[in-house]
């Protein structure tokens, strides 16, 4: 069986872990063959220090390579700041994005290869190789090989200005109103090599309880995407990345506002009404007036260990299956 999901960051890893283990403890010889392709969002991209960082690619990696900092959701587990602190005494900015100094070797790692003129999605399957991606069936396909960067428009005291999705979100906590989010660069991407293939010829495709603005968001604005979505003939299943009708944890209801659509489990859906088959929401946000052509299954959704997330991707799946 072939499954493919379109991740961001740590909503992303913790569901794609959480299928790992589902697939691998199935008595199901298909299912523990399944291969898994992860189409990761990019948008989050940003160069600090002249060195590239992807923290939603990182977030999938480590998380899948037992290297995050597990109660973070980012970053490395047992990390020091040694690195950021001398780039401090230099007064070297910006202070406000946390690097520690294991995260700082991928990104040094991903730089040197770029600038050697090795694409993204090489570079990623070069890194990915040191954490064991391959031997667990996963492959971790970037949205493309091109720069796309989300920006945030906003309005405070020093004007209407666009600011880097990371300085909004991290700097700014969302605190600002975003009145608009642009993808910069979205219009000359391609989508990356395996992209739509990986869409077009999964038996599933699955969306986890990713931001659905800027993680899947993004993903499904890379040309050709979500036409691809639309036209797969393998059933398309989400997870709701909310609870009781509020983001678990980050600020989606401000990505969602930003773009004018209420905080609901009902609502994200209606984001992927075009392509959206069957999807799965907490028990908290069972009751709304769902179309009638979409599959809606209830149950807790929150991923607070593996076995959760295990369950929750199983769950995911068995409909996917009974929608095939
Ligand atoms: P990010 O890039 O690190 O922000 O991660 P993602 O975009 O992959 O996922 C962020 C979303 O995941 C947020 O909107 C959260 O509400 C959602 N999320 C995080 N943990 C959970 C969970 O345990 N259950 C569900 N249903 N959603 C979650
Ligand atoms: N998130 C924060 O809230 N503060 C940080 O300082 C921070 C640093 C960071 C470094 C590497 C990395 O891969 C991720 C990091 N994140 C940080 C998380 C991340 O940028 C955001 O949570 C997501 O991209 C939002 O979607
Ligand atoms: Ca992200």
């Amino acid at each position: 069986m072939r499954i493919t999901a379109i991740a961001g960051g740590v909503g992303g890893a913790r569901f794609v872990r959480g299928l790992l283990a589902h697939l691998h403890s199935s008595p199901d010889a298909d299912r523990r063959s399944t291969e898994v392709t992860v189409i990761g969002n990019t948008g989050d991209d940003i160069t600090l220090f002249g060195l590239r960082v992807c923290p939603d690619l990182d977030t999938v990696m480590y998380t899948l390579g037992g290297g995050i900092d597990d109660a973070q959701g980012w970053g490395r587990e047992g990390e020091t700041h040694t690195v950021q602190g001398e780039l401090a005494a230099y007064g070297a900015q910006p202070q406000w994005f946390g690097l520690g100094d294991r995260d700082f070797a991928t990104h040094i790692a991903r730089s040197q290869l770029l600038g050697l003129g090795m694409p993204l999605s090489q570079v990623t399957e070069v890194l990915c190789a040191r954490w064991g991606l391959p031997e667990q069936g996963v492959r971790l396909l970037p949205m493309t090989d091109q720069s796309v960067e989300t920006h945030v428009v906003i309005e405070d005291d020093e004007g209407r200005r666009a600011i880097h999705f990371q300085e909004w979100w991290v700097r700014h906590q969302a605190a600002i109103a975003a009145q608009q989010i642009v993808a910069v660069g979205m219009e000359r991407a391609v989508a990356g090599p395996g992209v739509l293939e990986a869409i077009r010829d999964a038996d599933v495709v699955l969306l986890p309880p990713s931001n659905p603005v800027v993680s899947i968001g993004i993903v499904l604005g890379v040309p050709g995407v979500r036409d691809a979505v639309r036209g797969t003939r393998a059933p398309v299943v989400g997870v709701s990345p909310l609870i009781g009708g509020r983001p678990v944890r980050g600020h989606a209801d401000a990505c969602l506002a930003a773009i004018g659509v209420d905080t609901t489990a009902l609502a994200v859906a209606g984001l992927y009404e075009d392509f959206l088959d069957g999807w799965l929401v907490d028990t908290a946000d069972a009751e709304a007036a769902w179309p009638a052509r979409l599959a809606v299954r209830s149950r807790p959704l929150l991923m607070s260990d593996v076995d959760a997330a295990a369950a929750i991707a199983g769950a995911a799946l068995d409909l996917a299956v009974e929608l095939q």
